[in-house]
C-alpha cells in the first residue's frame, strides 16, 4: 500500500487519483489533517485523518497498513509561511522528520518529498539556474525546503533510505485550487477569465517564473519514483522545468480564447518572493538521469485549462 500525506492539497489530490489508477483504489491511502472537499478523493479509496505533527498517529497508520511507499506532500507554502514563520518551519521540518523516521522504522521501500524553486534565492543565478549552485532562500518555506533537501540526502547516504525529490516550479491544474503559494495567480487567472473576464494580478506584468502544467508534474513524479534506484543520482532534489512565463504572456495566451479578457496589476507582498526566485531552470540532470521531458507549453496548457474549467462549471456542483 501507499500513503499520501497531504492528499487534500493541490498536488496531493491529483497525485492520489493518479496513484489509485496505477496501483488500485484500495492500495492508496489518502490522509490529511481534515476530510478533503473533493468527493472523488473521499469516495474512491481509503481516507485517514492525519496531522503529520502527530508522530503516534503516523505510527498507527504505518502499523495498520504496512506502507511500501509514502508521498509526503503536506507543507505550508511560501506566501502563507511568511505570515506564520515559526509554525511553517515546525510543520515543514517536524513533519518531514516524522515521515522519514517512521519510514526507516517500518522499512518503507521508497519515500517521495517535494522541494521547490523556492530553495533558490536572490544570489542564485536567475537564468537557467543550475542543479548545483548558490542557494540563499529568504522565505521560511524556501529555507525549510533547502534544509529538507539536506536531510533527505543525509537519510539516503547515512541510513540507505530511498527518498526521492523534485524542485517543482509553480504548478497549474484545474482539479484543485493551490494552497497559499506565490505562483497561485497562474491558476486564479483562468478561473477569473471564465467567471468575470478580468483579473487583478498580485504580481507585476513582467514577473517571469518557472511553471508547469499538472499532468507534467504528475508524470515527472511517477517517472522519478519508477526509475531504478541507481539512475537516481541526485538525492537532494532534482531541478525540474517545463516553461517560464509572465502574467503578460499568460494573459495573451488566454486572450486567444477570450479576446475581451483584461488584466490589471496590483503587486502585493508576494512580489518580493517572486523576485527572489529564478526566471528559468536548467533541468538537464533530470533529462539525463531518468529521461525527463515535459509535454505541455503555455498554449497547450491554456487550451486544456479553459476547456476543462468550462466543463466543470457546466456540471452543477
Ligand atoms: C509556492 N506553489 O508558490 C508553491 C511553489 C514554486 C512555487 O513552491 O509556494
Amino acid at each position: 500500500t501507499i500513503l499520501v500525506v497531504g492528499a487534500g492539497g493541490q498536488l496531493g489530490s491529483e497525485l492520489t487519483m493518479e496513484l489509485r489508477k496505477l496501483y488500485g483504489d484500495a492500495n492508496v491511502v489518502a490522509s490529511d489533517i481534515q476530510t478533503p472537499k473533493s468527493e472523488e478523493l473521499r469516495e474512491s479509496g481509503p481516507f485517514e485523518t492525519l496531522d503529520v505533527l502527530d508522530k503516534n498517529r503516523l505510527g498507527e497508520l504505518y502499523s495498520k497498513y504496512k506502507f511500501k511507499q509514502v508521498y509526503h506532500l503536506a507543507a505550508v507554502l511560501s506566501a502563507t509561511g511568511e505570515k506564520n514563520p515559526k509554525f511553517a518551519w515546525k510543520l515543514n521540518m517536524d513533519g518531514l522528520f516524522h515521515v522519514l523516521d517512521a519510514a526507516l522504522e517500518h522499512k518503507v521501500e521508497k519515500v517521495y518529498w517535494p522541494s521547490s524553486i523556492a530553495v533558490f534565492g536572490p544570489n542564485t543565478p536567475r537564468e537557467n539556474t543550475p542543479q548545483h549552485t548558490v542557494m540563499d532562500p529568504n522565505t521560511v518555506y524556501g529555507i525549510s525546503k533547502q534544509a529538507g533537501e539536506r536531510w533527505c540526502e543525509y537519510y539516503f547516504e547515512k541510513y540507505g533510505l530511498d527518498v526521492r525529490s523534485l524542485r517543482y516550479p509553480g504548478l497549474i491544474g484545474y482539479k484543485a485550487l493551490p494552497g497559499g503559494g506565490t505562483t497561485d495567480y497562474a491558476v486564479d487567472i483562468y478561473h477569473q477569465a471564465l467567471a468575470q473576464k478580468t483579473y487583478e494580478c498580485f504580481l507585476s506584468e513582467n514577473t517571469y517564473l518557472p511553471m508547469m502544467y499538472m499532468p507534467d508534474a504528475l508524470k515527472a513524479t511517477l517517472d522519478l519514483m519508477h526509475a531504478p534506484a541507481e539512475q537516481v543520482k541526485v538525492r537532494s532534489s532534482y531541478n525540474l522545468s517545463a516553461m517560464s512565463f509572465s502574467p503578460k504572456e499568460i494573459t495573451e495566451a488566454i486572450q486567444k480564447h477570450i479576446p475581451d479578457f483584461t488584466i490589471s496589476y496590483k503587486p502585493d507582498s508576494r512580489q518580493q518572493i517572486a523576485d527572489s526566485w529564478p526566471k528559468s531552470i536548467d533541468d538537464s540532470a533530470a533529462r539525463q538521469d531518468w529521461n525527463w521531458k515535459p509535454q505541455f507549453g503555455l498554449d497547450e496548457m491554456t487550451e486544456d485549462m479553459l476547456v476543462n474549467l468550462k466543463k466543470m462549471q457546466e456540471i452543477p456542483a
